[in-house]
């Protein structure tokens, strides 16, 4: 075996959680072996040239082609998704191997291995969806699969085909607390917003923007305060997704405040959109926005934006949910305009989850290079089990490295690498883009071409959730 390195980034600004500094990395099989001053020759050198080089970002929250009910179909699978995730400077997803009621977890997680092995370009691993928490699930299943490195769960307070009840949700936090597991929750009144749909309807405003009006923030609000104090009663961590606004952000400062270890997370859709992008009439182009928790207003973006500041947040995560906006698999179910209520949720954002970021975060002042990269990248990794190895600069982790290019760019969808027909970033001027992403030492985005390595993207088991702050 060559003692060369096989690639050293020359003259990089590294930049990771803790520090920023001035670095050669050496790479070698793939992993980060050293990063230094003066490093030995290398078969191959790219000159970073003062730019900034962040570990690749770790996406903990996107959908891949995670089974729907027909007709309902998502745009990306593991190939696209992943080619799009590497293209924004994303190097590790974690998108949801979901029971379906009925099936036992064991079965949901052989399905989304066919659906994925063989078919990624960057690294990935499942949390589970638990939608159905009978005593087989409790007491086996989970435990068993939680030990062979599937250490995280989502659990919802909505949808009718996954909501658990208060009583489910705390036998499935009591086992992430036995066990040592992340649970996850989407905290959503789903009584509310099924009485407020209703009342809607009635009164026939059925047009994408209603979404939001069904879905105001007092109904997080309310979950949120529920999910706090069942982790509360049961004494376990949890993490709270898709952190909309205001509401649901003082619910999880209280809890912090009271000491309880409530970790959340937020995504660009709080930052960049707001409720008037489902629309300020009755047109149907707000569907391409429709998401849960919906998009709010102006002033709330200003808090999720303090919030990412202050530490409230833990993780931004892009919660990609990729459907087509004209197709009969998506937006347009069955090939026509659908009430609010049918159309499919959510919206695509892993490619722009980075750049979004970057630019309008850590390049306008509002982040620090150092947040920017614990928030997109390192508390993710640990949140879940994947630190060291994923999310930091340093030798022994994977080479998953971002080299970021300070230019202006405006998002245009026909520019995306997706199968989805939209972004809802279309026209954002923005001010950096991954210039080059590394994945275990492999170039797979040089700043304009995609470099494909299907197949070589690895499923990673998952260690214990490294983020708590105190032992248990
Ligand atoms: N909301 C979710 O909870 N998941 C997928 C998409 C969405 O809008
Ligand atoms: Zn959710
Ligand atoms: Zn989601």
């Amino acid at each position: 075996m060559s003692d060369l390195l096989d690639l050293v980034i020359t003259n990089a600004r590294v930049a990771t959680a803790a520090d920023t500094f001035d670095a050669n990395i050496g790479i070698k099989d793939g992993k980060i072996v050293v990063v230094g001053s003066f490093l030995p020759p290398a078969k191959k050198t790219i000159d970073a040239a003062g730019r900034v080089v962040t570990p690749g970002g770790v996406d903990a929250h996107c959908h891949l082609d995670q089974p729907m009910p027909a007709p309902m179909k998502m745009a990306d699978d593991f190939e696209t998704g992943t080619r799009s995730a590497a293209c924004g400077g994303t190097t590790t997803v974690i998108p949801f191997a979901a029971q379906e009621k009925g099936q036992s977890l064991r079965d949901a997680v052989r399905d989304y291995h066919r659906r994925s092995d063989g078919r990624a370009h960057v690294d990935y691993t499942f949390h589970l969806i638990v939608s159905d928490p009978t005593p087989a699930v409790l007491n086996e299943e989970l435990p068993a699969l939680i030990a062979e490195g599937y250490t995280s769960f989502k659990i919802y307070m909505t949808y009718d085909d996954l909501k658990l009840n208060d009583g489910q949700i705390l036998d499935v936090l009591s086992v992430a607390r036995q066990h040592g597991a992340m649970a996850m929750i989407h905290a959503e009144n789903a009584d509310c917003i099924e009485w407020l749909t209703r009342r809607l309807e009635a009164a026939g405003q059925t047009a994408p923007r209603f979404h939001a009006h069904s879905r105001p923030m007092l109904v997080e609000r309310e979950a949120t305060h529920r999910a706090i104090a069942l982790s509360e009663l049961v004494d376990v961590p949890i993490l709270i997704v898709h952190v909309s606004g205001k509401e649901a952000v003082e619910q999880i400062r209280w809890a912090r405040g009271h000491g309880l270890q409530i970790f959340a997370e937020t995504c660009p859709q709080y930052l960049f959109l707001t409720a008037e992008d489902l629309g300020i009439d009755d047109s149907y182009v707000g569907a391409r926005c429709i998401c849960s928790p919906p998009p709010r207003d102006r002033s709330n973006q200003e808090v999720i934006w303090n919030a990412l500041r202050d530490g409230l947040f833990s993780v931004f995560s892009s919660d990609h949910a990729p459907f087509n906006y004209d197709s009969p698999e998506g937006k347009k179910l069955d090939g026509k305009e659908q009430p609010f209520r049918h159309i499919p949720n959510g919206i695509p954002g892993l490619e722009t989850r980075m750049p979004l970021l970057y630019s309008e975060g850590v390049l306008t002042g509002r982040l620090s290079l150092n947040k920017f990269v614990e928030l997109t990248s390192t508390n993710p990794a640990k949140a879940y089990g994947l630190h060291p190895r994923k999310g930091t600069i340093a030798p022994g982790a994977d080479a998953d490295l971002v080299i970021w290019d300070e230019k202006d760019i405006t998002i245009h969808n026909s520019a995306l690498h997706h199968a989805v027909d939209y972004t809802p970033y279309e026209g954002i001027q923005l001010k950096a883009w991954p210039g080059l992403t590394l994945s275990n030492g492999e170039v797979v985005w040089d700043g304009k071409n995609f470099l494909p390595r299907l197949g070589k993207g690895k499923f990673l088991t998952c260690g214990k959730p490294t983020l708590m702050t105190s032992a248990r």
